[in-house]
Formats: structure tokens, C-alpha cells, sequence
């Protein structure tokens, strides 16, 4: 049974993000669009916490249940939520187009009820030798996020 789910994104910058899996073995296809970003790399990762009480910064560190350091997508040590970066072009337009292997939208590796949040900069994935490397990426101030929710099928 295929599993679907959104996340509307809102804050200094705007987009939605559309999550789908086709079975609970299968990768989740990340799809989407971000708009208003300065042109670069942004860090885009999933975070623990739904919670935007507080903005952005309720919803905690990278979601991480297995208690590793940060890494990249493409890592074997990384935490779940590591997505790595999106890259937006000169009109602040970021398309996103992701398959990961580590998120789930079920199981102990579901980021339903989670928050994605969007970076002022970059995500160094773990390799930047900055003291918060190993945790964040130092991917900076937290520019939108969204709470993570199961969608129509
Ligand atoms: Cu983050
Ligand atoms: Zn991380």
C-alpha cells in the first residue's frame, strides 16, 4: 500500500513538499518546490519535533533515532532526517527531487509528525571541520519549515 504525505512550508520563505512511498520497504520520492531563497545551497533536513510553537527552532535537533553523528544523504553515518541540500537558481526558486533510503513514512524511520526545515546556508554534510559539523552541518538559521502529514493517497 503506497503512502503519501505533505508538508506545507512557511516562514522567511515558502514552498510545499510532497512525500511518497510505494510500500514500507521502497524509498520515499521527495518532490517539490521551494520559492524565495537566495541562489545556492540551502540545507534541508527533517527535524525531530511537529512542533512550530516557537517558529522553526520547537521543532529540535535533526531527527536522529539512531544516535549518530550528521552526515550527507549519500552517508552511511547520517542521521535520518540528514536530506542533505537543495540548490536554488538565480530567480530563488528551488526544486526539490529526492529519493532517500533512510526516511520512511512508517515504522521506527517515519517522519510523519516531524518538521522539514530549510537553511540559510549550506550543508556542509558533515565534512566543513566547524564545530557544529558533526550535529548540524552548520547549515545556519532556520529560513521555513512544516510539519510533516499523511495525504490522500
Ligand atoms: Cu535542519
Ligand atoms: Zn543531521
Amino acid at each position: 500500500m503506497p503512502t503519501k504525505a505533505v508538508c506545507v512550508l512557511n516562514g522567511e520563505v515558502k514552498g510545499t513538499v510532497f512525500f511518497n512511498q510505494a510500500n514500507s520497504t521502497s524509498p520515499v520520492e521527495v518532490t517539490g518546490e521551494i520559492t524565495g531563497l537566495q541562489k545556492g545551497l540551502h540545507g534541508f533536513h527533517v527535524h525531530e519535533f511537529g512542533d512550530n510553537t516557537n517558529g522553526c527552532i520547537s521543532a529540535g535537533p535533526h531527527f536522529n533515532p539512531r544516535n549518530v553523528e550528521h552526515g550527507g544523504p549519500d552517508h552511511d553515518i547520517r542521521h535520518i532526517g540528514d536530506l542533505g541540500n537543495i540548490q536554488a537558481t538565480d530567480n530563488g526558486v528551488a526544486k526539490v527531487n529526492i529519493k532517500d533510503k533512510f526516511i520512511s513514512l512508517e515504522g521506527e524511520n517515519s517522519i510523519i509528525g516531524r518538521t522539514v526545515v530549510v537553511h540559510a546556508d549550506p550543508d556542509d554534510l558533515g565534512q566543513g571541520g566547524h564545530e557544529l559539523s558533526k550535529t548540524t552541518g552548520n547549515a545556519g538559521g532556520r529560513l521555513a519549515c512544516g510539519v510533516i502529514g499523511l495525504a490522500k493517497i
